[in-house]
């Protein structure tokens, strides 16, 4: 299964994650560093203070990086580097370890593409009202020509947002994620804040000249179970659909909110918010979408059970326990799902190249004796997640699909949030006493799939 020329093999990172450094050269506080210091917030207390120790190790994992044969690297930057109170002006020294980072890719022959906002929002910008404060999205257009203008000569590839649904939702909804309030309003206000920030994060980058720029959602087939396949059934996946799907998709790149997603933000957040002309701004032309894929969603219509608190609005929503094999976060695999998303996504939004942005699996990996002195990862469960889906995303091109490229999550075993170190991602191992890089066998693997531009 060979993926067209040009095709991008990569990986990718987030600044919370790997970085570490977390108060060196002027950062100031995020709100993942607030909820991560908040006992109880995060599994066994982890934080992102230290994490891989990025920050004083780019060129070592640079390095990794070219011996996996990677062309493609995804990492974020992080705000609170560039503007410790989130407005006003940069700090340089912020601003410098990306420009390090950058050059030491391009000298690798490695190309960057760059998320402006993975979840670290300045700290001071939450106490001024967060997401749901429409300022916010007014204030990260200016963070992001700060960064353009400091990185816009090297870095083509633009990314506003990084999945705007878990920041709004699991960050104000559920309060799973920081900055971990639980207001459905809020939430809704946060989720059109987001896409009001990228509207006006592309029309800063247009302005200043950016090369490609794309938006990156994390979405997911909604399926119903086939025992359950009834009106309410499918009623309940459309209702789930819209919240996960098409509150995003339809504003970017349709110019519109969808009618059921507009009834439900109605009646939690009012309609207030969503001011005249929003939409043209949130609908600014965008050349690349970035899929972030893991598993599919699986609801039923079951009345009298309550909403999940990261779906304000899903009472009589089941959310149905993966059916078949799941990873070690007990998420369902399953890459049929992938391929039906991106076959849906390039005939229901026609015009916008798609980019496999993340899709990953965590594993409980071990570090074993390779019998010839040193150590090796042994991840064959992590080789069948990536192969089945490569395979699946190879199908999706062969039905029509505008599939450009693919970028594991992730490079590196990191701070996987709210679990902490615990769920590993990595495609390298990190060893966090001694922040020593194992790759494991996936990643050996993947750099034969880089090599001959497809599976076997
Ligand atoms: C994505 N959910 O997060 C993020 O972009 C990464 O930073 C993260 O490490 C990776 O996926 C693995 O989790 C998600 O609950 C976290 O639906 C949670 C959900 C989705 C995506």
């Amino acid at each position: 299964m060979i993926f067209p020329d040009g095709f991008v093999w990569g990986a990718a990172t987030a600044a919370y994650q790997i970085e570490g450094a977390a108060a060196e050269d002027g950062r100031g506080p995020s709100i993942w560093d607030t909820f991560s210091h908040t006992p109880g917030k995060v599994r066994d207390g982890h934080t992102g203070d230290v994490a891989c120790d990025h920050y004083h190790r780019y060129a070592e994992d640079v390095a990794l990086m070219r011996e996996l044969g990677l062309r493609a690297y995804r990492f974020s930057v992080a705000w609170p580097r560039v503007q410790p109170d989130g407005r006003g002006p940069v700090n340089a020294r912020g601003l410098d370890f990306y420009d390090r980072l950058v050059d030491e890719l391009l000298r690798a022959g490695i190309t960057p593409y760059v998320t402006l906002y993975h979840w670290d929002l300045p700290q001071a910008l939450e106490d001024a009202g967060g997401w749901p404060e429409r300022d916010t999205a007014y204030r990260f257009a200016e963070y992001a020509r700060a960064v353009y203008d400091r990185l816009g000569d090297r870095v083509r590839t633009w990314t506003t947002l990084n999945e705007p649904w878990v920041a709004a939702f699991l960050g104000y909804a559920s309060g799973r994620y920081a900055p971990g309030r639980t207001s459905p309003a809020d939430a809704f206000r946060a989720a059109h804040h987001l896409l009001l920030a990228h509207g006006l994060g592309v029309a800063a980058l247009r302005e200043a000249g950016a090369g490609q720029i794309a938006l990156t959602l994390n979405l997911a087939p909604v399926r119903t179970p086939p025992h359950a396949t009834s009106e309410p059934d499918q009623a309940a996946a459309r209702l789930v659909d819209g919240l996960l799907n098409r509150q995003f998709l339809d504003p970017a790149l349709r110019g519109s909110y969808p009618e059921d997603v507009l009834e439900v933000v109605e009646r939690h957040a009012g309609l207030g918010h969503i001011r005249d002309g929003d939409l043209q701004l949130i609908s600014r032309r965008i050349d690349l979408l970035g899929v972030n894929y893991y598993n599919p969603s699986v609801v039923s219509a079951r009345p009298g059970e309550p909403a999940n608190p990261a779906f304000p609005g899903t009472e009589g929503v089941r959310f149905e326990p993966p059916a078949g094999p799941v990873t070690a976060l007990g998420w369902e695999i399953d890459p049929t799902g992938l391929s039906s998303l991106l076959v849906r996504l390039s005939r229901e939004y026609p015009g916008v190249g798609l980019l496999i942005t993340e899709n990953g699996a965590a594993f409980d990996d071990t570090v074993e004796p390779d019998g010839a002195g040193g150590d090796r990862v042994p991840d064959r469960d992590r080789i069948a997640y990536l192969d089945g889906h490569l395979r699946a995303a190879h199908a999706a091109i062969q039905a029509g699909a505008d599939l450009r490229g693919y970028l594991v999550w992730s490079l590196l075993d990191n701070f996987e949030w709210s679990e902490g170190y615990h769920p590993r991602f990595g495609i390298v191992y990190v060893d966090y006493g001694t922040q020593r890089r194992v790759p494991k066998d996936s990643a050996l693997w993947y750099r034969d799939v880089i090599r001959r531009n497809g599976v076997r």
